[in-house]
């Protein structure tokens, strides 16, 4: 049996002192052993090195979970509880993570490998966001009144899912884990979530704080395991009735299945991209080579937003490459331990996914492009690799059509606006994308017509919770963050009240 708790001591120049997580499953408001023995072996990218060992559950243990949910939801939450009763105890959460945020950092910096400070002033900043603006919506989501015949009054109501599951990915485990957990909450739903199987560490610190904060046992219930145990459970099962998934668009699609085969659950997924970012002449150039650097190569690539298909006009098109070869450059001289002052581009999250992004590369070249900077491993022992930018690159090459999730930037050139649209559209992803032009309404006329849920106009990745979030095509269902993120934890009820009328 594998050890309960997991701790470390940390001496670096960003974090000293001690970390530590109970590695159980916490299901009913307290941690438990999985009913069948079984273990996930926790890495720490940067190292390569098994860092811990975490409790996996199985199918029997979400069937514990959604009982567990299911009553509290029935006797401790909903609609039972006031909107401003919730908001409070989402309010005592983001307190209580913002009072131990350099600890939760240190947990994502070794778990996913990215530096502390990003970790640190992205990752838990938006943690903490999302958590206070949702508690600031739970009071406030109701229905209306519809005027029809004045022999009748009608209103709808918003009313919870009940038990809703959340499957969360690895790029960014806390925050993602926030953006789905704090609206499903806020709406009065209770919810059981599946950590990623390689970063599990930040959720299970997260359950401490679910425990101090007060929350009635049983509202949130977090499942270490695998996808095609835990999450296949999750995404069969008959008594969840919304399941909301961050992750690839082929897991997206096993997960719509499995709705479709058990109860028809609602699914929301947010799935891949392959988004494109368009820079014209008239651009501001060090801006535009700025946001589309970051724009990439934010949190090494590992952001279903990534712009990765960066589209330059001809007239500007050598100086861009030039200006953002430096910045690749420089950030690939920045690369290393993430615990480091300095450190501003860590390891890729794991082996798989290394080999991944290194299969990409490799595979463009072999098709014809060419790698202009970058393209390898960064020093040894860990999954570093170098920001990387490909040139030569046709439509149907696996580095512009595939979702590569790493620091991999293709360019292209092209001449009008027009023929632009054209590539850019040129995709089954829809999620993000960007312009940047100094000509307002050349902006706005681009961004309409292209095809994405998100669009950012002279920036990129420039993100807030209180603007929906999600995308078009196979990039997703639903949005989330923004109204209508609390909006898709809540079903309509209309009501129907007969003031007189007799027949
Ligand atoms: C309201 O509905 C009743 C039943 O259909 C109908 O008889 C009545 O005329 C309606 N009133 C108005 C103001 O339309
Ligand atoms: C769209 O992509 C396909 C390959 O997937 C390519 O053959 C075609 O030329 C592209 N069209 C445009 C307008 O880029
Ligand atoms: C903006 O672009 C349009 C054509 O798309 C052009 O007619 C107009 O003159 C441009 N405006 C400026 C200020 O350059
Ligand atoms: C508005 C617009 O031009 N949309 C186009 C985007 O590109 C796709 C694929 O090339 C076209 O099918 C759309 O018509």
């Amino acid at each position: 049996m594998a050890p309960t708790s997991f701790s470390l001591e940390l001496n670096t120049p960003v974090y000293r002192g001690t970390v530590s997580v109970d590695t159980r499953l916490f299901i009913g408001g307290s941690f438990v052993v999985p009913v069948e023995s079984g273990e996930i072996e926790v890495v720490n990218p940067s190292t390569t090195k098994v860092i811990a060992s975490v409790y996996a559950g199985t199918a029997e243990d979400v069937d514990l979970a959604v009982a567990a949910a299911k009553k509290a939801y029935k006797n401790s939450w909903g609609l039972k509880v006031p909107g401003t009763e919730r908001a409070r105890l989402l309010k005592q959460v983001a307190d209580l993570l913002e009072a131990n945020v350099d600890e939760f950092a240190a947990l994502e910096a070794l778990n996913v490998g990215k530096p502390f400070m990003m970790a640190k002033n992205m990752d838990l900043k938006f943690a903490v966001s999302t958590l206070r603006y949702y508690a600031g919506w739970a009071d406030k989501v109701g229905g209306k009144t519809i005027e029809t015949n004045e022999t009748k009054f009608s209103y709808t109501r918003r009313e919870p899912y009940g038990v809703v599951g959340n499957i969360i990915p690895w790029n960014l485990p806390l925050l993602l884990l926030c953006n789905k957990l704090a609206p499903a909450l806020a709406a009065g739903n209770t919810v059981v979530i599946k950590p990623s199987e390689v970063t599990p560490l930040t959720a299970l610190k997260f359950a401490e704080i679910v425990s101090q904060a007060g929350f009635p046992p049983g509202v949130v219930n977090i499942v270490n395991g695998y996808g095609n145990t835990v999450g296949d459970a999750i995404a069969h099962h008959h008594d969840i009735s919304l399941v909301s998934f961050t992750g690839s668009t082929v897991v997206g699609r096993k997960i719509q299945e499995a709705a479709a085969k058990s109860n028809l659950k609602v699914v929301h997924l947010e799935l891949g991209g392959k988004s494109p970012n368009i820079i014209f002449d008239d651009a501001n150039l060090e801006q535009a080579v700025k946001w589309s650097s970051s724009g990439i190569f934010f949190n090494m690539g590992q952001a279903c937003i990534a712009g990765s298909r960066i589209f330059v006009q001809a007239g500007i098109y050598d100086k861009f490459i030039a200006e953002m070869t430096k910045v690749a450059q420089n950030l690939g001289s920045h690369t290393g331990d993430p615990f480091e002052e300095t450190t501003q581009h860590g390891p890729q999250v794991s082996q798989v996914q290394f080999d991944r992004v290194m299969g990409h590369i490799r595979s463009a070249k072999t098709a014809g492009a060419t790698i202009h900077v970058g393209g390898y491993q960064h020093g040894n022992g860990g999954y570093f690799i170098q920001p990387t930018i490909i040139t030569d690159v046709k439509p149907e090459m696996k580095a512009v059509k595939e979702e590569i999730f790493g620091p991999v930037a293709s360019l292209i050139k092209f001449e009008t606006e027009e023929e632009v649209i054209e590539m850019a559209n040129n995709t089954t992803y829809g999620l993000a994308c960007g312009v940047f032009t100094e000509n307002n309404s050349r902006a706005i006329r681009v961004v309409h017509a292209l095809e994405a849920g998100m669009a950012f106009v002279n920036c990129y990745g420039l993100v807030d919770v209180q603007v929906p979030f999600g995308g078009y095509k196979q990039s997703g269902i639903g949005r989330e963050w923004g109204q209508e993120g609390i909006e898709e934890y809540m079903q309509v009820k209309a009501v129907h009240v007969n003031l007189g009328l007799k027949i």
